[in-house]
């Protein structure tokens, strides 16, 4: 039995990844640990939830011994932007928190999730298609931290033998909790305003191309590259995953088919823009696909339709709890 640590579980990805886990291993057996944000107010009610920051390694094993963890999902991490705005603490977060993790994994013997990123590359990669194995010399501290992630879980895997696995996420598009500090936040933020306001100031430029997925391609690709027989995986530690490839002009179109008269507009932030163009275009990720069965379910238009579904779900529910509330 699975007994599994999300660290960082407030955060984008772990919001949405808890009740998958949750679903496949048992509620009981899912602790999530969260530090800046606060966690819903249902998790912070049980002892499935601990407040830890990835800093502190002796809080850190303690959890782990306590709790019997065989499993650490490690998301706690900077964005790209928020690393940039602060890059000592990017390294301090990113770096020496995932080294602590490694540390604890390798005493008390768990296996170790890592999200890389399409920003462990840089502007000297190939942008299109975007080789499995290439050249990584990225300009930004996130991507400086995400490369020696991915070096730091190797490294564990060949001389302690840590199950450490990883994928680079591109850009995730979800409707649960704003991601908060990334260069491809656009992507997100622009399907709130759409609902609100009918239109959207992108900081990013049109033609900027990047890599992208739906958050519940994201969360499935987490699961089942840790389910994966290890004996098939080359590269372990940060497999190129992608589901589309879009510009923001190509994104709104496709918001346009549902929400009629929406429109883009463009004030471009230049720290941003600059990480983006460092970043590939589209990633080939053949490799996940042969060597553990990686297969996205949403494109563009089936994303985009889910998305507004959901989200308008969603602002429907908080409005209708709001009125509640003064009533
Ligand atoms: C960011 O924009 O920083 C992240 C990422 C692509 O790693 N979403």
């Amino acid at each position: 039995m699975k007994k599994i640590l999300i660290t960082g579980a407030t955060g984008q990805i772990g919001t949405a990844l808890f009740p998958a886990l949750c679903k496949r291993y048992g509620r009981g057996n899912i602790i999530v640990a969260g530090h800046n944000r606060k966690p819903d107010p249902g998790l912070l009610e049980t002892d499935l939830y601990v407040t830890l920051d990835v800093r502190d390694r002796d809080v850190l094993a303690n959890i782990v011994k306590n709790h019997h963890i065989d499993t650490i999902y490690h998301l706690a991490s900077l964005l790209s932007a928020k690393a940039e705005a602060d890059p000592q603490l990017a390294w301090d977060v990113n770096v020496n928190g995932l080294y602590n993790v490694l540390e604890v994994a390798r005493h008390q013997h768990c296996a170790v999730f890592y999200p890389s990123s399409i920003g462990a590359f840089g502007p000297t990669t190939p942008q299109d298609n975007t080789p499995q194995v290439t050249v990584q010399r990225p300009r930004t501290m996130y991507g400086v931290s995400k490369v020696t992630g991915e070096l730091l879980c190797d490294y564990y895997h060949h001389h302690y033998g840590v199950d450490a696995r990883g994928i680079r996420f591109p850009g995730l598009i979800s409707y649960e909790v704003l991601p908060g500090g990334g260069t491809t936040d656009y992507a997100v933020d622009i399907f709130y305003a759409a609902l609100k306001d009918k239109k959207y100031t992108c900081f990013l430029a049109p033609g900027t191309y990047l890599d992208m997925m739906y958050m519940p391609d994201a969360v499935r690709a987490a699961i089942e590259v840790m389910e994966a027989e290890p004996g098939s995986l080359i590269d372990r530690n940060a497999f190129n995953v992608t589901a589309m490839s879009f510009a923001p002009e190509e994104l709104a179109a496709a918001i346009e088919q549902h929400v009629p008269g929406f429109s883009i507009s463009y004030d471009v932030d230049p720290v941003r823009q600059a990480i983006a163009d460092s970043w590939p275009n589209h990633m080939d990720d053949s490799a996940a696909r042969e060597q553990w069965g990686w297969q996205p379910r949403y494109d563009l238009q089936a994303m985009t339709k889910d998305m507004v579904e959901k989200l308008n779900k969603k602002i429907e529910g908080t409005e209708a709890e709001g009125r509640k509330k003064k009533a």
